[in-house]
């Protein structure tokens, strides 16, 4: 049986355990999307992991949809995120960066000169984010017209460059809650009568055009993707054949020989189970056409859980959230059968290092 603790490959990425990082918005960039020094300490202190997913990091100026999250498109951001990747290798971790287009789920404070964000559609979300006045509901989008994109596959490209200079071991586009990708593939959201919109095969084009542009920039074996067929966050109303879809979605991307898919299994942080949705199904459609990729699961995995699931093989390996806030060292934790500390809820997004940097390591006299 495989142990949850055991070395791996996930792509070309060796790593010392399957357990993932999941990647975590935290709202701590500096000027100009920059990653702060404090993130080089918090990310060293959690390279135990057998793989960090950093968090969410927008490709291009239009796609923040957030104050205060990081970006990698600008030298003045590689250079920080060098800083950062460096560290968590000599410290022994592996670490991947999450590209990030948030599309609709964004304000015009957050856009250049106050232009509406972008989407597939020019319908708004009923949603919130979080901008420099607090919590405010998100902007009417502008639809994006067809001969715009080609920029943006060639966005996500030019990021995932970026990301590799940067020293990231690989990248991780972000095609889930409800951010740009979602946006396109749902039928609940896209509303485009171009081969961009109506069938599944035109929903799921943006989402294939991007995996195959990042792999053939930064190699296959570096490219991962992140999916959530039934979450409903950011507005994201279940799609009319979710099944269907995401079948479809993950049987495309099969022969791109990606280094792994990663699956947000029911709503995103919360419950698992919201609606039906066959996993099983989705990661045997998947293996069928790459039976060496790497099926990385996420959502609410308690130690047990994730133990039996590598056992069975219902997955390669198990991402972790927000037990990696509270727990730096959370692979010990579970190696061992310790206690987790609980994570602080108003420290989450913004501040500084209260909530972040400060979770103590279990053997430390002030652990929970
Ligand atoms: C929480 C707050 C803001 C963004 C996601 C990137 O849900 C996020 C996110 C989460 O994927």
């Amino acid at each position: 049986m495989t142990s949850l603790f055991e070395p791996t490959q996930i792509g070309d990425i060796a790593v010392a355990n399957r357990i993932v990082m999941a990647p975590l918005t935290r709202n701590r960039a500096v000027a100009h999307q920059v990653p702060s020094d404090l993130a080089l300490t918090y990310y060293v202190q959690r390279a135990s992991a057998g793989l960090i997913v950093a968090e969410a990091t927008q490709i291009s100026r239009e796609a923040q949809g957030y104050l205060d999250t990081p970006g990698t498109y600008t030298p003045e951001q590689v250079a920080a995120w060098r800083k950062i990747t460096d560290a968590v290798h000599a410290a022994g971790g592996k670490m991947v960066l999450q590209l990030w287009h948030v599309g609709r789920i964004s304000h015009v404070s957050l856009q250049e000169g106050g232009i509406a964000p972008v989407s597939s559609t020019a319908k708004v979300a009923v949603a919130k984010t979080f901008t420099s006045d607090g919590f405010v509901d998100v902007s009417p989008p502008r639809a994006l017209r067809l001969d715009e994109l080609p920029r943006i596959v060639a966005d996500y490209r030019h990021a995932a460059r970026c990301a590799v200079q940067a020293g990231f071991d690989g990248v991780e586009v972000h095609a889930a809650n409800g951010y740009l990708i979602d946006q396109f593939l749902r039928d609940s959201i896209n509303d485009r009568t171009d081969a961009y919109g109506g069938s599944i095969a035109n929903r799921t084009r943006l989402l294939v055009e991007v995996m195959t542009a990042v792999a053939q920039e930064v190699g296959a074996g570096r490219t991962g993707v992140r999916l959530s067929p039934i979450t409903p966050v950011n507005d994201a109303q279940q799609d009319s054949h979710a099944q269907a879809l995401f079948n479809s979605a993950v049987e495309q991307l099969a022969p791109l020989k990606l280094a792994f898919l990663h699956v947000i299994e029911g709503q995103t942080g919360g419950a698992r189970d919201i609606a039906a949705f066959d996993y099983a199904t989705l990661r045997s459609r998947y293996m069928a056409g790459n039976p060496k990729g790497c099926w990385m699961v996420n959502n609410g995995y308690t130690r047990q859980m994730a133990l039996d699931a590598v056992a069975s093989g219902a997955a390669d390996v198990v991402a972790f959230g927000r037990p990696f806030i509270s727990n730096p060292d959370l692979v010990a934790r579970l190696k061992a059968d310790l206690p987790l500390a609980k994570m602080n809820p108003k420290t989450l997004y913004g501040g500084g290092a209260e909530g972040y940097t400060d979770y103590a390591v279990h053997s430390a006299p002030n652990a929970a």
